[in-house]
């Protein structure tokens, strides 16, 4: 019985190896990478305000995720602006500023952001995006549903690594 135990443990350490690695591959394209409107881009011909709001409604989004805004150059910008300037368009105190297109911007802060651009009235024709910034392990107060595919996977990699501890605590 002992014999028998000594492969079988040295099969499971390379098993739990390559679990880790696998777990650690997850999590590294964890980060999501989400294209702005999608097919319709970062654009003012999107009949009103909603589309951006309801573009986004449907996403979760996390820190080190990225928004790509897709525009012609000269057309449109990318402006961060702050929430009071977003809600009254206010275009000429933006946080940063961004010109050439693809911008691709990475959330690094958990929180609201909002987005504008600035040129001609585009803002007010509904070129505005804001978003809700949560955590990997979910925005707090708010269920997710959209999200389970992900939190399937971590839910697996957790019980992975439970497993794995139970394992080593009793064979090594
Ligand atoms: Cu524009």
């Amino acid at each position: 019985m002992a014999k028998a135990r000594a492969p079988t443990s040295s099969a499971g350490r390379v098993l739990a190896v390559m679990a880790v690695v696998l777990c650690m591959m997850l999590r590294s394209v964890e980060a999501a990478t989400y294209i702005v409107g999608d097919a319709t881009g970062w654009s003012n011909a999107v009949n009103g305000a909603s589309f951006y709001s309801t573009w986004a409604s449907s996403k979760t989004f996390q820190v080190d995720d990225v928004l790509v805004f897709n525009f012609i150059s000269g057309k449109h910008d990318v402006s961060v602006v702050s929430k009071s300037d977003f809600t009254s368009c206010n275009t000429s105190s933006a946080i940063t500023f961004h010109t050439t297109p693809p911008v691709n911007f990475t959330l690094t802060t958990t929180g609201a952001l909002y987005f504008t651009c600035t040129h001609d009235s585009h803002c007010s024709q509904g070129q505005k995006l804001s978003v809700m910034v949560g955590t990997a392990s979910g925005p707090p107060g708010t269920s997710t549903p959209s999200n389970s595919g992900t939190d399937f996977v971590y839910a697996s990699c957790r019980f992975m690594f439970t497993s794995m501890a139970i394992y080593f605590i009793t064979m090594w």
